[in-house]
């Protein structure tokens, strides 16, 4: 019996902590649920995001999506209320025109700070 109640308080804490990762709008996955009408996917490895720099139209609705393909990243645009890490997957957010800074939020080695990107929103 205590076995079992130890078990359910362990799996509310569990809930708890996942809940408290990931946005309102977010399904089991870490994935923004809200609508977008379009996706950048950004894939990050050790150390350095796929592109040096990524464009997307202003004032539209896109999902910010990470993939990992080596280590462990996260992102930041700053400026721009994104942040994808700890099993946060993707964000929708929509940008005014201009340039924001996307950076990986995770302290993840050595390259770390060269991990830096452009988003251009225009
Ligand atoms: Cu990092």
């Amino acid at each position: 019996m205590r076995k079992k109640i130890a078990a359910a308080l362990t799996a509310l804490a569990l809930m708890g902590t996942l809940a408290a990762c990931g946005g309102k709008n977010d399904n089991a996955a870490g994935e923004d649920t809200a609508t977008a009408s379009k996706e950048l996917v950004i894939h990050a490895s050790n150390w350095q995001f796929d592109k040096t720099e990524y464009t997307v139209p202003k004032d539209t609705p896109i999902r910010y999506t990470l993939e990992n393909e080596q280590g462990a990243h996260g992102i930041e645009i700053e400026k721009a209320g994104v942040k994808l890490s700890n099993g946060k997957k993707s964000k929708v957010a929509t940008l005014k025109a201009g340039t924001y800074t996307i950076k990986c939020n995770i302290v993840c080695g050595q390259g770390h700070l060269s991990m830096k990107a452009k988003l251009i929103v225009e």
